[in-house]
Parts: structure tokens; C-alpha cells; sequence
């Protein structure tokens, strides 16, 4: 951390699970400065957390809206792993927030492929995992990760209020900032040891356990591909498995899921 950056940050929380957690009030993206941050450095288990991000970005150039009152945060990690892998952290941050929104809210979440958490049926929860590499070998991955929480449904654009939520709004009051994070960062660092150890198939079912738009009927878009089908599973390469009307099998590395309704 360069001491630019350091005087910039409000306060920092040493060891948060490991984690030395740097707090901004305002950032453009938290994975953009967290990028910053890992070229300058060797360091790893950083997080940099904005209270709102004036820049804020999801998966393929997309804008993620980062008003005050949600939790937006990057975590900086050095895994020696191929960049394949690297994308298994996605899935294990998924299932990490959807295990502390179920335990410390009791709200029932779900994950969708291949990077968002939902509650009701409704994303509450990003993530972007961006990998650096040198010579096809990983140097850093930043994983970052979007929860929406005390934050009204007035603030997000009309045409996003009914396919998004907070948990504000699904419980009814504000919860604590503090207490999130600190379970979030517990329930990843669990998920990321298991990882090392090569743990990959049981956290793959983890993450399955609570994909309930497997074995539904889904509409795939993949590039300027449009795919509907059975949500059939997913690989563990991280590819999702869609079976197209005619009874193909088709494999989906990149792409978003829109759920359309349970197969009888
Ligand atoms: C994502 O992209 O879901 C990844 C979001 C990652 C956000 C975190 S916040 C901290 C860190 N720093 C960053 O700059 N980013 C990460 P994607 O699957 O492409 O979904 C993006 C789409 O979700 C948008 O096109 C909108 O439709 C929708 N969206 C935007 N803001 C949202 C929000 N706050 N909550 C729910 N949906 C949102």
C-alpha cells in the first residue's frame, strides 16, 4: 500500500479473520483500486471497502449501482493456481455470502450462475473476480463483491426494481455493517483454506446445494447467443450445462441465467 492510499483511508481493521480491512468513504471501484493496490505490493488477505463507489463495475463493462448503506468491498489474493481455478473463488464467495445472509438474517438465498446471490428469487449480491497474470501464471485475483443492505429500492433505477433487493427492504429495518463483514470474511477465509487444501468438489456442492435454478427452465444469453433449455448442472470446470429443447447438451462458460419457471 503506497502511502497515497494510506493517508486516503478512513480507518483500518487489523485482522479481520486474517484480513487488514481498509475503509474509504468514496471510491470509483473497490477492484480498481484493489488492483492499484496489488501491483504495488506483495501482500495478500487486503480488503478495500467503500462506503460508496462513484464507478462501481459488474462482469463485462456493466455498471454496479454503489449508493451509501451497501457493502462494497475487494478482497486481494495470491493463489498458486492456474487462471481456471481462479474462478472457483466466485462460486466459493457466493456460497460464503449466502451463508451469512441465511445466518445471520435467517432470509432464504439462493445462488444464481454464474456470480449472484438472491434473495427471494432477487439479486442482492454480486461478484467480480478479476485475475492478474504473468507469463499464463496467476499473480494476484481480486475478488469483489456487491451487497445490497440498508438500502431503499428507491435508489436503484426503475427499470432494475423488480429483479433486485436489500436487506432492508426484505427485512423491514437496518442491520449492522460491522457484524456483516466481519461473518463474510469469517465464512470466505473457511471456504478458501478448504480450497487450498483441494477441497474444490465439496465446495462445487455447496454452491449447488443452493442453485435452485438447476432443473429449471432457463434462457441463456452467452455472447450474441441465446440459449433456452434445462439448467442441467454444473461442471467442475465451473461451466454451466444447459439441455436445449431438441435434448442437446450445450456447455456455457460465459454467459446470465434468466430463470423461467420449474419443470414438472
Ligand atoms: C455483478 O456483475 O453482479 C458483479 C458485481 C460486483 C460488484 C462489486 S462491488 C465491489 C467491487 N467493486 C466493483 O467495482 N465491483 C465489485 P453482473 O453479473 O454483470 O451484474 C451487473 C448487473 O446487475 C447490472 O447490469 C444491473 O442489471 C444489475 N445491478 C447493478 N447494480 C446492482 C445492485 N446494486 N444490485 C443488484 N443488481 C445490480
Amino acid at each position: 500500500m503506497s502511502p497515497q492510499d494510506a493517508e486516503k483511508h478512513q480507518k483500518i481493521q487489523q485482522n479481520v479473520s486474517g484480513y487488514k480491512v481498509y475503509i474509504y468513504k468514496s471510491l470509483s471501484s473497490t477492484n480498481k483500486i484493489a488492483k492499484e493496490v496489488a501491483e504495488k505490493t506483495d501482500e495478500e488477505k487486503i480488503v478495500i471497502l467503500a462506503e460508496t463507489q462513484t464507478m462501481g463495475r459488474g462482469r463485462l463493462g456493466r455498471q454496479w449501482i454503489s449508493p451509501k448503506g451497501g457493502l462494497w468491498l475487494s478482497v486481494i489474493l495470491r493463489p498458486q493456481t492456474s487462471p481456471k481455478e481462479a474462478l472457483r473463488l466466485t462460486f466459493i464467495m457466493s456460497s460464503a455470502v449466502a451463508k451469512t445472509i441465511k445466518t445471520l438474517f435467517n432470509l432464504e438465498t439462493s445462488v444464481k450462475w454464474p456470480n449472484d446471490v438472491l434473495v427471494n428469487g432477487k439479486k442482492i449480491s454480486g461478484i467480480l473476480t478479476e485475475i492478474n497474470t504473468r507469463e499464463s501464471l496467476v499473480t494476484f485475483v481480486i475478488v469483489g463483491v456487491g451487497i445490497n443492505v440498508n438500502i431503499d429500492l428507491e435508489s436503484f433505477p426503475s427499470s432494475l426494481r423488480a429483479t433486485v433487493t436489500s436487506l432492508k427492504h426484505e427485512l423491514g429495518h437496518k442491520v449492522k455493517q460491522k457484524t456483516l463483514t466481519e461473518m463474510l470474511l469469517q465464512n470466505f477465509e473457511d471456504r478458501y483454506r478448504r480450497l487450498q487444501q483441494g477441497m474444490w468438489s465439496s465446495l462445487l456442492q455447496e454452491w449447488k446445494s443452493l442453485a435452485d435454478f438447476l432443473g429449471k427452465e432457463v434462457e441463456v444469453s452467452s455472447f450474441d447467443e441465446n440459449l433456452s433449455g434445462e439448467a442441467l448442472d454444473v461442471e467442475e470446470d465451473g461451466a454451466l450445462i444447459v439441455r436445449l429443447k431438441d435434448g442437446l447438451l450445450k456447455k456455457v462458460v460465459v454467459g446470465d441465467v434468466i430463470v423461467k419457471r420449474r419443470l414438472s
